[in-house]
């Protein structure tokens, strides 16, 4: 195999890794990249991550539409929150948006430097897999975690796509060896896995009801992709 696989478990670890010549698939399931899949695969022209709210906020004076969250609650000025439930085609087709979370768009802007970045969920898991499957760069599944700490959704996500690529790639780090083993052997449903989840409890705390929603597989058939800034969906005559 002349290609590899490997995984950051959260953006903490990220200085560890040498994104040249590589492709990476940004995970932040819950919810910044299901947002990003379910916005574009609704019509949204494209989506412009930000990490900082000052590019947010500068965003809204330029007469922008804005979305994202700190904290899991929509800042105020926003025009939406992060829930991908909002991103409805009424409200944004042939739209540019500017999103802001508190990980992952962050962890976006740190994958400067990679061949190509992507956005991965459960959303687009099947297209994602596929056009991963169809490159030859090696690949680095960046899980946004929460606030540098390791979760379990993006963990989850990312040993599931583990599981389909290691005929293909060279699985290369404990991390992955790691997710791999785990999720090889738990055959629980994702949903289940979750339910002690941080962000989950979060959520819970929040009164926020995306997590069934963030867990259903090709809901939103696309592979989001940077070109200049800006996320969009992949065609083949990008690259
Ligand atoms: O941190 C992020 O990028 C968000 O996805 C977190 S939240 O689910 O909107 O709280």
């Amino acid at each position: 195999m002349n290609r590899s696989v490997e995984v950051i478990l959260s953006p903490a670890l990220r200085h560890l890794t040498d994104l040249e010549g590589k492709l990476v698939v940004v995970i932040d399931i819950l919810r910044a990249t299901t947002t990003i899949c379910a916005a574009l695969h609704n019509g949204a022209r494209s989506v412009e991550p930000v990490a900082e709210l000052e590019q947010a906020l500068e965003a809204i004076e330029a007469g922008k539409l804005v979305g994202g969250e700190r904290n899991g609650i929509k800042v105020d000025g926003f025009h939406f929150g992060n829930s991908p439930q909002e991103y409805t085609a009424e409200h944004i087709l042939d739209k540019d948006i500017v999103l802001s979370t508190t990980n992952g768009t962050r962890c976006i802007e740190m994958s400067q430097g990679a061949t190509l970045i992507l956005a991965g969920a459960f959303v687009n898991k099947r297209v994602l897999t596929d056009f991963l499957l169809s490159r030859t760069e090696s690949i680095v599944l960046f899980c946004a975690g929460w606030k540098d700490q390791v979760n379990l959704e993006d963990s989850l996500f990312a040993g599931k796509i583990l599981e389909i690529l290691q005929g293909e790639c060279a699985v290369e780090g404990d991390a992955a060896q790691m997710l791999l083993r785990w999720v090889s052997n738990d055959h629980a449903e994702c949903a289940e896995i979750l339910q002690r989840a941080n962000h989950v409890e979060r959520f819970r705390r929040l009164g926020v009801d995306d997590l069934n929603y963030c867990l259903q597989e090709d809901l939103h058939p696309v592979v989001p992709i940077l070109r200049g800034g800006k996320l969009e969906i992949y065609r083949t005559s990008f690259i």
